[in-house]
């Protein structure tokens, strides 16, 4: 027979619980159990992110310089001016009001100084691949994207690193280079994984944008690199830029004809998921698939303006793409991705499925032959 270990520290419990019923003698042991050793639990927890708060390790590779036209602000203004220095980046809000961040009060927007960490080409390439996907930039012009970038610092983590617990103040946004990343949630009094990010995604948003507690814990399974961004540049440029962007593609939405048969929450979640992109004059959008066709000249068949739209049919026929797409002048499309297509747009397929026929007609007028664009 093997020999029974006993875990460390088990002795020592049972014995408080037995002197704590000793002593004050509660009528139900189990539920007396239940609130001793939680109360245990609360207190070691309370201890770990004190420990953490005062001994954060500090990051690897990454200095700290702010820019600012008017580097003299009220002291009075958020915390996180108050001491930027190198180990400023790590460090936990001590406390954050409960109210929830009102993107409008932005009065001093331009006195907020300008946080950049210097980067080697090789880690702005790095970091720029990373934020390539990810959506809370999409809606962000070239120069405040290359502000965010600029104010992005790397984080080096190792296996079993807590990056984020559960129920303490939001300080930083993080977007993941790699490393697997799992999601705990705390249920019943017990943290149960949830989920994981693999290599790529971002996590951290939520405390931020909402001035909460951090709704989850986040663990590296193992050697990771994560970027990550401030709280205070978080809000200036994401929070702030988001909430302006939506307004604007709120009012847009209910102007485009197509989305008129969905109903409000539906358009709101399209909103949700919108990516807005740039092109130059004559740059190609889409590129008609040219498979087994002979003659390699283009003839101009519609041309779409504010409000209409393009890309639906090879996504709603499964085809490849049936026409190019090319950009007059400098235009602006939104985008929405095929998933989101599928999942958001499917009250639409009828009238998008309806206008394909047009479609059809159009080419029939245009080279007198029909071709079968839906099936
Ligand atoms: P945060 O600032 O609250 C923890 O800090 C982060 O974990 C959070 O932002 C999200 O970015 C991320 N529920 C809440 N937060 C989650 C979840 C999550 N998953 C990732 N985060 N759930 C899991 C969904 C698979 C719901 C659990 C009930």
């Amino acid at each position: 027979m093997s020999a029974v270990e006993i875990p460390a520290g088990l002795k020592e419990l049972l014995q408080g619980y037995t002197v704590e019923v000793l002593r004050r003698r509660p009528p139900d042991l189990v539920e007396f159990a239940l609130q001793h050793f939680t109360q245990i639990l609360e207190s070691q927890k309370n201890d770990q992110r004190a420990k953490k708060r005062s001994a954060r390790p500090a990051r690897k590779g990454v200095t700290f310089e702010t820019k600012s036209d008017k580097p003299n602000k009220d002291e009075e203004e958020e915390d996180e001016d108050a001491d930027k220095s190198t180990t400023s980046k790590y460090n936990r809000r001590v406390s954050v009001c409960a109210e929830a961040y009102n993107p409008d009060d932005d009065e001093d927007d331009d006195s907020e100084p300008r946080v950049v960490y210097p980067k080697t080409d090789e880690q702005r390439r790095r970091l720029q691949d990373a934020c390539r996907d990810i959506l809370l930039f999409k809606t962000l012009e070239q120069e405040q994207f290359s502000e965010v970038l600029d104010a992005m610092f790397e984080v080096l983590v190792k296996p079993q690193e807590h990056i984020i617990d559960q129920g303490d103040d939001g300080d930083n946004f993080y977007v993941i280079e790699k490393g697997v990343y799992d999601i705990f949630v705390q249920k019943d009094g017990a943290s149960v994984c949830v989920g994981k990010y693999d290599n790529k995604g971002s996590f951290g948003e939520l405390a931020l944008m909402y001035n909460t507690p951090r709704a989850a814990t986040i663990v590296a399974t193992q050697d990771g690199a994560l970027w990550g961004l401030d709280r205070a540049t978080f809000h200036r440029l994401i929070v702030k830029n988001n909430a302006k962007m939506r307004r604007m593609y709120e009012a847009f939405i209910e102007c485009v004809p197509l989305l008129k048969s969905l109903e409000l929450s539906e358009r709101m979640k399209i909103v949700d998921v919108l990516g807005a992109r740039a092109f130059k004059d004559g740059e190609c959008i889409i590129t008609q698939t040219k498979a087994g066709q002979q003659d390699n000249t283009e003839v101009e068949v519609a041309r779409c303006s504010r409000g209409q739209y393009f890309g639906e049919l090879a996504l709603v026929t499964n085809k490849p793409r049936a026409a190019s797409v090319y950009a007059v002048g400098e235009t602006k499309c939104l985008v929405i991705d095929i998933q989101a297509f599928e999942r958001l747009l499917g009250p639409c397929m009828d009238i998008m499925k309806r206008n394909i026929s047009q479609y059809e007609d159009q080419l029939v007028a245009l080279f007198g032959s029909s071709l079968d664009l839906k099936h």
